[in-house]
């Protein structure tokens, strides 16, 4: 449930002005915020506050995530001498506060901490493209018209992202997430040709370190069963394909999160509660289930309408809890 914290009003005062990164950056301030949530919801799980392009800044290639657009380049991934841009990172000193962050949350949570980092694909398409895009025109033609230097920049952002992890697990996270949000985008033998051995290469190496994993997309209904060959415990669906065709693609290899559409939250209560129950009725008392939005939380949700949703899901939800060990709820 990305972006939760923006939906309350105790974000902001610490949040502070300018770029998240700085927050990030300050282990009691990104604590207090994922913290917050925590707090105010009930949720059965805390997800780390930081960002899929904090390794990435903090090993210098020169990216920020400015207020209201999201991540931004200055020079964007252009050619092969960009490679040298993206050093191996050393997460002791490049992401010290991340681990300071997570040794605080984990003294003070009594629920599981979410560690997370961005896949290869989604990663490449902030660094190539430079911005936010619709059409992700500039990362697929690089990925199609240059294989060699895509590959050597997913293996570069895949090493990132299993040391990344690896720190977070060391640290204390006891799960992980791994968002390919933008992979939805491909065609599936882009996917399975380019995009997945890289994700799979972190995904492997956190079945080595014993802790559950997560892998998210959204708009992947084509992607489902690859999704769920690459090696995670758990796949996350969006709203647009239901658990029912979700489990029908992915078999019962692994547990399905997901998947209220957070639009549908802004509605009146009623309605809201009839959508709640219309997921876990898809999901029909599967034991593999952690419920959750199929995407991040809209700023303007009102905080009142996810408390209820998160109570109406204890109240509802499979009494039997999650089959893997990993996290339910919102
Ligand atoms: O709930 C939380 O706050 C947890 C922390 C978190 C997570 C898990 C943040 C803080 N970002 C993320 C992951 C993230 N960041 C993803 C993957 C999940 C997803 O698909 O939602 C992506 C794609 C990003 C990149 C990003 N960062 C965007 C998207 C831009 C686009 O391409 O449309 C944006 C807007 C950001 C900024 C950001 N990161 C996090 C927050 C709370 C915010 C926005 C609000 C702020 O600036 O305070």
């Amino acid at each position: 449930m990305r972006q939760a914290g923006r939906s309350l009003p105790e974000y902001f005062p610490i949040r502070g002005e300018g770029t998240i990164l700085d927050a990030i950056s300050h282990p009691d301030r990104a604590a207090e915020i994922t913290l917050q949530p925590v707090r105010r919801y009930g949720v059965d799980a805390a997800i780390l506050f930081s960002d899929i392009v904090t390794p990435v800044w903090a090993s210098g290639f020169g990216i920020d995530i400015t207020p209201g657009l999201g991540p931004e380049c200055e020079r964007p991934f252009t050619s092969a001498d960009d490679l040298s841009r993206l050093r191996p990172l050393d997460p002791s000193t490049d992401l010290w506060f991340q681990a300071e962050t997570i040794k605080t949350l984990v003294a003070e949570l009594d629920v599981p901490l979410i560690g997370f980092a961005g896949a290869p694909f989604t990663l490449a398409a902030y660094l190539v493209e430079g911005r936010p895009s619709r059409d992700h025109a500039k990362v697929k033609s690089l990925m199609i018209s240059q294989p060699d230097l895509w590959h050597q920049l997913c293996d570069r952002l895949a090493g990132m992202a299993v040391d990344t992890l690896t720190a977070q697990v060391e640290a204390g996270a006891s799960v992980v997430q791994l968002f390919d949000s933008w992979a939805g985008a491909l065609h599936p033998d882009h996917y399975r040709a380019y995009v997945r051995p890289h994700s799979e290469r972190i995904l492997a190496a956190m079945a080595d370190l014993g802790v559950p994993t997560i892998h998210f997309g959204i708009n992947t209904s084509e992607l489902l069963d690859q999704f769920a060959e690459a090696g995670a415990d758990v796949v996350g669906v969006d709203w647009r394909t239901s658990l029912v065709t979700a489990r029908q693609r992915t078999g019962d290899r692994v547990a399905l999160q997901g998947n209220l559409d957070p639009a549908l939250i802004l509605a009146p209560w009623d309605s809201v509660a009839a959508e709640v129950r219309r997921v876990l009725a898809d999901n029909n008392g599967h034991p593999g289930h952690i419920f959750n939005l199929g995407h991040g939380v809209l700023p303007q949700t009102n905080p009142e309408t996810l408390e209820r949703v998160v109570a109406l899901v204890h109240e509802e939800g499979n009494a039997d809890g999650p089959s893997i060990g990993a996290p339910a709820g919102v």
